[in-house]
């Protein structure tokens, strides 16, 4: 996103600000959402890689306010002037961090203790000395330029694993709204919480929020049994939690996605001709898709091998399939992700040179972002969406392939076990990322199903999808906040 800096001294949202809380108070309709996550997001960007940015543009649009977080920019001074913009209803409001803090915060502890801890990998968690220390700092200095931007009736909502502490340090500053927290990545269970030396701290943060968002039951069940094992002083009910300061809602909010935009996206003609298939099932070659950021979350070596597994085992679909994997890389100089990358780039060319001909390349394997209006063609066009993470909060392009679906001859979800979706999409074939015979197999049923089962299941996942998509997950969120 292109922010502009302010002029000097004309701090566009504190000046709107009256300090000490004179405002009438206004009725939910009329309070204001701030939305706080690690980044803010290009709402105008045509090609938008990240759940978050998806699952909440459109929240966000509809309801107006303010969006606040790092200004995607790594050469700046933490703690120097805020950046503002505006798009539409929403104001954007970036905060500048240094390479140092960058470094120790987003690299150090957020993507190499807290993602991989949550994430079910302890063996790639990397404890770096002063990771603890600039995580802390960044969260510290974002809750003082954050606090003269608010309104006594604004509803915060913070997001992800990056701003766990952000509600203690605004507490701490006499901060009283509201605040709710939507955790993106699974909760995990406590004995896998207590590998961080700071776990106590992170969970003593969490119980500053009044409202606790997970993807899944099993996200919500993990933090109260955290809780359970190691704060035997609060007081734990079904949806509720009491501190001595505190009474805390906790729920799960399944994310969803906007279903009529990105069906109406699979409609259109592939603009990328040299992506085009002809009409999946209709011709000798079905397309098997994947599309994913490179993370060793999303199983992609696992997939991998499946398909190798498929074509060794199930012969008769040798030419007649192919399996195109999206995959840009993300997160480059986290050292685990180059290990990702260098191993699905060996595997990729395993399989071609194994069972390619001059007329068939079985693999391809695109490692850079594809623009939404290119995906959903391609997904629409594809006899099987292959989702296979392992370990994963939602995952949404499991809900995009069926959104893109053409409801009289759609295609097939293979779908992991261990993806919060799976708790929801019961009538995909699920499957574990593990066990790569059984995938095949699966991959075998999906690629053959008939016509009749393929509009059942697809009938009911679309259902679903569209019932429980992206507006019904923020106005939920919201109306729990409200305390409604
Ligand atoms: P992510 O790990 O980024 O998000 P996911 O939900 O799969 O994962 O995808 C988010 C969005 O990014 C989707 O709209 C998808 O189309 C897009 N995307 C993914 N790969 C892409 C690619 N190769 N090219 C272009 N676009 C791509 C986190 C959690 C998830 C959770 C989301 C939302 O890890 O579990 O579902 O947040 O809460």
């Amino acid at each position: 996103m292109t922010l502009q800096s302010s002029p000097p001294g004309s701090h566009l949202l504190a000046k709107s600000w009256a300090a000490g809380g004179a405002e009438p108070s206004l009725s939910p309709a009329q309070q204001r959402l701030v939305v706080v996550s690690n980044r803010v997001a290009d709402l105008t960007a045509p090609v938008q890689s990240g759940g978050l940015a998806t699952g909440l543009g459109a929240a966000i649009n509809t309801l107006g306010g303010v969006w606040f977080g790092w200004d995607g920019n790594r050469d700046g001074k933490t703690g120097g002037p805020l950046k503002v913009c505006q798009h539409g209803p929403v104001t954007c409001v970036g905060a500048p961090i240094s390479p140092e803090d960058f470094s120790a915060y987003y690299l150090g502890f957020a993507n190499s203790v807290l993602w991989p801890l949550f994430h079910y990998r302890p063996d790639l968690v990397d404890i770096s000395s002063g990771s603890f220390d600039g995580y802390m700092r960044v969260n510290e200095v974002l809750a003082q330029q954050l606090f003269p931007i608010l309104k006594p009736d604004d509803l915060i909502w913070v997001h992800d694993y990056h701003l766990i502490p952000l509600p203690s340090m605004l507490r701490k500053l006499g901060c009283r709204q509201r605040i709710g927290y939507f955790l993106h990545i699974p909760f995990p269970p406590p004995e896998l919480m207590s590998a961080t030396p700071h776990h106590g701290c992170l969970v003593d943060a969490l119980l500053n929020y009044d409202l606790l968002g997970f993807q899944t039951d099993g996200d919500a069940e993990n933090f109260k049994s955290y809780l359970r094992k190691h704060k035997p002083e609060v007081t734990i009910s079904q949806k509720r939690v009491q501190t001595e300061t505190r009474t805390i809602r906790i729920d799960r909010f399944p994310i969803g996605i906007d279903v009529t935009e990105f069906s109406a996206l699979s409609r259109q003609r592939l603009r990328d001709t040299s992506l085009a298939e002809k009409p999946k099932n209709a011709t000798p070659r079905k397309r098997i898709i994947g599309v994913d950021r490179l993370d060793y979350s999303k199983g992609l070596p696992e997939r991998f091998r499946a398909f190798h597994d498929l074509l060794q085992r199930y012969p008769a679909h040798l030419r007649k399939v192919s399996f195109l994997q999206i995959a840009p890389l993300t997160r480059a100089e986290v050292e685990a992700y180059n290990d990702i990358r260098v191993e699905v780039e060996q595997l990729a060319g395993s399989v071609n040179g194994h069972f390619a001909d001059l007329d068939w390349t079985p693999v391809q394997y695109i490692c850079r972002p594809i623009a939404r209006d290119i995906l959903a063609p391609l997904m629409r066009q594809s006899a099987v969406g292959f989702i296979t993470p392992l370990r994963d909060g939602m995952n949404l392009v499991a809900k995009e392939y069926v959104a893109a679906q053409d409801p009289d001859d759609p295609g097939v979800l293979v779908l992991s076990q261990f993806a919060g979706a799976a708790e929801e999409m019961t009538d995909a074939l699920i499957v574990n990322p593990y066990d790569i015979e059984s995938v095949a197999a699966h991959l075998d049923r999906a690629l053959t199903m008939p016509l009749g089962e393929r509009r059942e299941r697809h009938a009911a996942l679309l259902r679903h999808v569209t019932e429980f998509d992206a507006k019904r997950w923020a106005d939920s969120f919201l109306e729990a906040l409200r305390g409604d």
